[in-house]
Order: structure tokens, then sequence, then C-alpha cells
């Protein structure tokens, strides 16, 4: 893993002043934030409407989401004491709704991921996600709402921003509710490793994938009593190739069961110290997802590549102001 990392600092490109400075005078720039602007005033009135509370997001915390692949580290000693850049805010989110109920919060999120990422045009460094999360909430509950969102938030751009899809050339399909739903095993034996991308280019509706075996993903989203090895958690798939736009799931709340996931993917509680002693108390079930803010914007768009949605875009490999 070190030695990856390594490779891939080697390959950093070099990006020049002028470069970075140029794409603020796109026009599919200024199209790209008007868009930007519906999807944040839409969801924020959306969920309040819906009794969630905006929380402030975390910016750095002693314990942040270990993710399932390998990023650079962001840690940074202050005081004597060790931080993490926020990657999610998936443990405050599950502490917090024990208090709050219903929460959400526009999250900036960095994971400096490899350059190899770089190609994937959905891949930012730093990017912002609508985070949410709610107490005693099921699968079932989190599917219906982010089917909800992500329906309302096309038909909203399409009302609001339709002089911007027209000077983009995108046409935005209206999507059908429910969602299909796909087994994670089904569509990898149907369609193998990359079943991914082979159906976020065939379809042409946003779809579903459930059931993601346990090894598969953080320790924190909650096996299924009734089905072991598999999650109670849930992929959103944007269709037109767009790949990824959702992940989110039922939480582990059981402090056994944790502290058994945590041992399960080889690290130490020590990592996420302050989740696990406020876990230790008991924590109540809950649910939630998050919702790529760049993502979704450049599907909305319907861009090549996502560094196309923000004026200081942080892409993989590439130096950065
Ligand atoms: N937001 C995701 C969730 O709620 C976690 C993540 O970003 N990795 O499950």
């Amino acid at each position: 893993m070190i030695l990856i990392l390594l490779i891939n600092l080697k390959l950093m490109e070099e990006i020049s002043i002028r470069e970075t400075i140029e794409p603020l005078n796109r026009s599919t720039l200024r199209n790209a934030l008007k868009i930007n602007g519906t999807v944040r005033s839409y969801f924020s009135e959306f969920l309040r409407n819906m009794g969630y509370l905006e929380i402030p997001p975390v910016i750095y915390s002693t314990a942040t989401d270990p993710l399932n692949h390998p990023v650079f580290d962001t840690s940074f000693e202050y005081y004597g004491q060790k931080y993490s850049i926020t990657k999610s805010m998936i443990f405050h989110k599950q502490i917090s709704v024990q208090y709050l109920g219903k929460i959400f919060t526009f999250s900036p999120n960095v994971r400096l991921e490899t350059s190899d990422k770089a190609s994937t045009g959905r891949h930012l460094s730093e990017f912002t996600q609508i985070d949410i999360e709610c107490l005693n909430a099921t699968r079932d509950d989190m599917i219906s709402l982010a089917e909800n969102m992500i329906s309302g938030v096309i038909a909203e751009v399409k009302n609001k921003n339709s002089q911007d899809l027209t000077d983009l050339k995108r046409i935005l399909n209206q999507p059908e509710k429910p969602f299909v739903k796909i087994r994670y095993e089904d569509a990898l034996s149907q369609h193998g490793k990359h079943f991914e991308d082979v159906l976020s280019a065939k379809m042409s509706d946003p779809f579903w994938i459930i059931d993601i075996p346990v090894n598969e993903r953080e320790f924190y989203d909650r096996e299924d009593p009734e089905n072991e090895g598999y999650l109670m958690d849930m992929d959103l798939i944007y269709p037109e190739g767009f790949g990824e736009a959702i992940s989110g799931g039922e939480r582990e709340f059981e402090i056994e069961k944790i502290l058994q996931r945590v041992a399960l993917k080889g690290q130490s509680p020590d990592q996420f110290k302050w989740f696990i002693e406020a876990a230790s108390g008991g924590l109540l079930p809950s649910a939630g997802f998050g919702i790529g803010i760049e993502r979704l914007v450049r599907y909305l768009c319907g861009f090549p590549k996502i560094e196309m949605v923000t004026p200081f875009p942080k892409v993989p490999g590439k130096r950065s102001i």
C-alpha cells in the first residue's frame, strides 16, 4: 500500500497557474454553478420540511471514516492530539441523531485519492456531500427518501434551470419511482466485476445496488441479521455511464457487533476512540446516506468530467493551488 502511494506521488502532474484559472472563464462553469445553487436550495428546503435539522460541517476530528479503499493520510497533531481531516461525517451523524433525531449537513470531505482515480471522471480529492441520517429509520425509509430527493431535484432543475440545460444541450430524463433494485451478487454474476460501470452505461434511469457483501464496505454498515455476510446498505448508480451517486444504509448500533466488525477489518478500536466510547453507552438504530454534490451536478449537466462543475477542482494526482 505504501509502495503504491509512493509510485503515485512520483507521477503527480504539474499544473500551471494559468491552467488553474482558465476554467473560471468557461460559460459551462456558470451553468454548472447555477444548477449547483438550485440543488443546494432544493435539498435544504426539502429536508427542513421533512423535519431534518441542518448541522454545521466538521472539518477535522479525532475519528473519521476509515473508507474501504486506500487514500493518502491527512492526519496532523495539534497540542498533542492527533486529528484527521474529515473523509466523511459518518460517526458524527450516527452519534448526533441519538439526540437530534433527523439531521443533514453539507459536509466538505477530503479524500486524497491516488492518481488512477483521475480518469474515472467522477473523483475529486476535495468534494462536498449532503450527508443525511435518521434515528430509527430503515434502509427502505432511506431508499424512498433518496428517490424523492433525486427525482425531485431533477424536476426542479428542469424547471428552474431550463436555460442552463439548453445551453449545455442536456436532455434530462425524469426517472420513474421506485427505482430498480439489483442485488450485488446478481449484478456481479451477470456482468462481472465491473458491473457498476457496465450497468451504469446501459441503464437510462438511476438504479440501486443492494445487499453488498460485508468485506466490500466499512464496519459501520449493518450486517443483515437474516442474511449473514451481507449488509443492509445501498448504493445508487446514475445511468448513462455517470456511475456512483449515493452510498448509505442501516448502521451497526450494538457495541459488541461494532467491535466485531472493526476487528474483522483488521482495524483498532483506538482509531475510532470517541465514537466507540459514545457507542458503548448504547445506541439506537439509525440509517442514512450521502449524495455527492459535484457528482450530482456533473450528472445534471451531462459533463464528461467532474472537474467541470467547480472553479477550483482538486483532481487526484494533479497539483492544485
Ligand atoms: N455518507 C456515507 C453514508 O452515509 C458514508 C461515506 O461517505 N463513506 O453511508
